[in-house]
């Protein structure tokens, strides 16, 4: 796949950053490494909070709709939710009630989203569903 990198707005907020196009989840993956970070990985209530502060800051803010993708996926094995780049098992979590659901057995990423009822929660989605990219900066090794 080729990237544009440039063609991307980003918007960073400490260590997160927000990206001010819609992509699929692998397509969100890439835009990440365009600017040398993954995608989010909410494993604490302080990074989840993080992120609601750097989506609330940014241009893709809506108080009808706003939408973003993160690490957290069961692709690999239906309802083991593991993040996204490193593996690992989601314990941390922030559903919105009655999700993960899975449906029409085709929701294995996930995505925040805020809307009136549901501020900042998590939902399972389809990985080639639309939204905008929550990434994160990469720890320096
Ligand atoms: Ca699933
Ligand atoms: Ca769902």
């Amino acid at each position: 796949m080729n990237i544009n990198c440039k063609a991307v707005a980003v918007i960073v907020t400490g260590t997160i950053g927000v990206i001010s196009l819609k992509k699929n989840w692998v397509g969100a993956i890439e835009y990440c490494k365009c600017y040398g970070m993954h995608l989010a990985v909410v494993d604490t209530a302080a990074k989840q909070k993080l992120i609601e502060q750097a989506i609330v800051g940014s241009s893709i803010y809506n108080k009808s709709w706003t939408s973003v993708w993160i690490g957290a996926n069961d692709r690999a094995k239906e309802g083991e939710f593991v993040w996204q780049p490193t593996g690992q098992k989601v314990k941390y979590s922030n559903w919105r009630i009655k999700m993960p659901d899975n449906y029409l057995g085709n929701e294995n990423c996930v995505h925040i989203f805020y809307s009136p009822g549901f501020r900042f929660k998590w939902n399972d989605w389809p990985c080639t569903s639309k939204t905008n990219v929550a990434c994160e900066k990469a720890k320096p090794c």
